[in-house]
């Protein structure tokens, strides 16, 4: 996917990273900067939470660009994990034709909301020898302990959290918040024997019915959650990684057991870690698990717009959490028709002023409510007739392109 080019460039990006808690600039390295954003499960569709994320990051590395910065960009798929096996059990299904199904109808509707492709899309079952290595550092660096497991042979090892220093320094939450979802996010706090209940499990060895490999050093198994992302991010981009990105139920356990593991092996894991807040459905957070979904293909087979979808998650900081309601897609769809009118005008208010608008409310901690209202005000101009510039309407088409990918 190639971006129209336009005149001028965009500032650097400043964003609110959750673990200092304060916004900061995206400047990367060497004119480049590097972005892992935590990528699916792939057991159930797309829903417009899984979409508001993918869309905020996508606007990130557009914004970087748009700075002059190289991006590269890498998201991984947890193509193995107890809820897809369950999944795939509960529907007599295979879990690897379960994950490819859901995985290509992922790549569909982000095709189809503009999302760019990120440079890398990895999945844990390919990368199993490069995470195993990293859980063996941490076995060598003697941050690790084994429980035995009721049905198995090998022992199951856990991170001994007491070792690493730094723990709570991303979320910067309490005992009491951690301890509070350690549960429903998938850790395991009642396992007899842990050391401290939050100790997050690095590789689960093999128990019957379940898939395993046996990677040198290691019992047969398969990794925790939270080394993967640790080891994708490292293996495929170096660390520390200028962006660590991904919906806010992320930040506890899952990105604060991914910087610990990594600083276990004393490497810094990110400069900044960036949340999208949660999207729900009637007051609760829309979930798999919960399935009180919107789904981003049902839409579209019920002939919404794919972007008006992508105005819908526009309309929304992405710092602040949000209900769906129809009210809103129908404000949405009718915005795009408004631009588009606008649009197709012949000649139409000067691009420049609101070009500079949506790159200054974007650089602006993603302000993305401000940068559709001042197209807003342009397309409002436009059709209201009068004298203008007639580059104007074809400029403005590539600069939405370009920096909130939306195409018209
Ligand atoms: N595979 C893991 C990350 S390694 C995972 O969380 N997968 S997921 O399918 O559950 O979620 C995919 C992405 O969407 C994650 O970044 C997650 O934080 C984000 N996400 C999930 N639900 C919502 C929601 N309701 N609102 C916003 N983002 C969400
Ligand atoms: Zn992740």
């Amino acid at each position: 996917m190639t971006l129209p080019a336009i005149p001028g460039h965009g500032s650097t990006l400043v964003v609110h990273d959750t673990a200092s808690g304060e916004r900061v600039p995206v400047s990367g390295r060497d004119g480049t900067a590097t972005m892992y954003v935590c990528g699916i499960t792939p057991y159930d569709a797309t829903h417009l939470g899984h979409a508001a994320t993918y869309v905020t990051f996508d606007l990130v590395g557009r914004a970087l660009r748009d700075a002059g910065l190289t991006v590269r960009y890498v998201q991984n798929v947890t193509d193995v994990d107890d809820p897809l096996l369950e999944r795939a059990a509960r529907d007599g299904v295979d879990w690897s034709d379960l994950a490819a199904a859901e995985i290509a109808l992922f790549r569909e509707d982000m095709t189809a909301l503009g999302v760019m492709p990120p440079d890398e899309l990895v999945g844990v079952v390919e990368s199993i020898d490069l995470i195993a290595a990293a859980v063996r550092e941490l076995v060598d660096a003697g941050v690790t302990y084994g429980l035995p497991g009721d049905d198995t042979e090998g022992e199951d090892l856990y991170l001994d959290l007491a070792q690493a220093d730094s723990f709570g320094s991303i979320s910067r939450w309490t005992r009491e918040q951690m301890d509070l979802v350690i549960r429903e996010r998938g850790g395991d706090p009642d396992r007899p024997g842990k050391r401290d209940p939050l100790d997050p499990l690095v590789w689960r060895s093999a128990r019957p019915g379940e898939p395993s490999w046996t990677p040198a050093g290691l019992p047969p198994g398969r990794p925790g959650w939270h080394i993967e992302c640790t080891a994708i991010a490292a293996d495929r981009l170096g660390l520390p990684v200028d962006i660590q990105g991904g919906g806010s139920d992320l930040v506890f356990p899952h990105h604060e057991m991914s910087a610990a593991q990594s600083e276990a092996i004393e490497e810094a894991y990110a400069a900044a870690y960036v949340h999208q807040e949660m999207v729900g459905l009637d007051g609760a957070k829309m979930s798999k698990s919960k399935g009180n979904l919107v789904l981003v293909s049902r839409l579209r087979a019920d002939g919404i717009d794919p972007m008006a979808i992508r105005l819908l998650l526009l309309a929304h900081r992405f710092d602040a959490p949000w209900d769906y309601t129809d009210a809103a897609l129908a404000t949405a769809v009718e915005r795009r028709e408004r631009w588009l009118a606008g649009l197709s005008v012949t000649e139409g208010p000067p691009a420049e002023p609101v070009i500079a608008a949506i790159r200054a409310a974007i650089a602006d901690n993603l302000d993305t409510p401000r940068a559709l209202a001042a197209v807003d005000e342009w397309a409002q101009r436009a059709v209201s007739g009068g004298p203008g510039d007639p580059a104007a309407p074809g400029l403005l088409a590539r600069a939405l392109d370009r920096l909130l990918g939306i195409r018209l």
